[in-house]
């Protein structure tokens, strides 16, 4: 958490969100770095049906992670992680995206990456058998060093320190145990750039406060996706 906790007493911080959502993880992960204060309501998504929380802050997309704030919904991960960056990393002087202008493109561009190519690719390989598993499983080692030339030599995705696109991706790493499995690879030896920044990432509080066990994850993913 930042040592100047950015969450004042009359800021009404509401997330709702899975504990094995991703893409809610980010929001809670981003928000314990700025010191914001929040309220953690669950939406269960292990039951069908939604919440009328979440039907009426999320009519659009009926999902989660919701924000919100002051009795205002703000929807989508990477865009709820920009409201927080413009809202809160303001007031404590530590932004999330970066303050240069080619970096902040660059850092978007690899979120959709992230969520457009590497999400669905994570899907189709654990829904997936036989040649079609095999193709999927190519195809994700191929997206993670992808990830990893862009990691390149440093400690974090832009620099030194951990922001945006860290945030974005860490919480696939919760799937990570599972991917090694599920695959019968080892990601040390197949990413181990990656590897490396996966553990200095998870030496941060935040992330430590936020990603959930890596066998409770696998074995929810498992019975979602008929995996036996
Ligand atoms: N692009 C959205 C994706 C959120 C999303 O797909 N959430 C899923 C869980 S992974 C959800 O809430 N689904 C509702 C349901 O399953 O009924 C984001 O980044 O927040």
């Amino acid at each position: 958490m930042h040592p100047m906790a950015a969450g004042g007493e009359h800021d009404e911080v509401t997330c709702v969100d899975f504990w094995a959502n991703g893409f809610g993880m980010r929001v809670r992960i981003a928000l314990h770095e700025l010191g914001v204060g929040f309220r953690f309501v669950e939406e269960d998504l292990r039951v069908r049906e939604r919440s009328e929380l979440v039907l009426r802050m999320n009519p659009i997309h009926r999902s989660v992670p919701i924000l919100i704030h002051l009795g205002r919904s703000i929807c989508g991960s990477i865009n709820i992680l920009e409201y927080i960056d413009e809202v809160w990393g303001q007031r404590v002087s530590t932004r999330l995206l970066s303050r240069d202008p080619l970096e902040r493109a660059h850092a978007r561009f690899w979120a959709d990456f992230v969520d457009h190519k590497v999400f669905s690719t994570q899907t189709m390989f654990l829904k997936s058998k036989g040649e079609e598993k095999e193709a999927a499983k190519a195809e994700l080692l191929g997206q993670l060093k992808c990830l990893e030339g862009v990691l390149g030599d440093k400690n974090f995705f832009f620099g030194d320190e951990f922001g945006f696109l860290d945030i974005v991706l860490i919480p696939f790493s919760s799937m990570f145990r599972g991917y090694e499995q599920h695959g019968e690879f080892d990601l040390e030896v197949e990413c181990p750039t990656l590897i490396q920044w996966e553990k200095r990432c998870k030496e941060m509080e935040s992330v430590k406060h936020v990603l959930p066990n890596e066998e409770m994850m696998y074995e929810l993913h498992k019975k979602w996706y008929g995996i036996e």
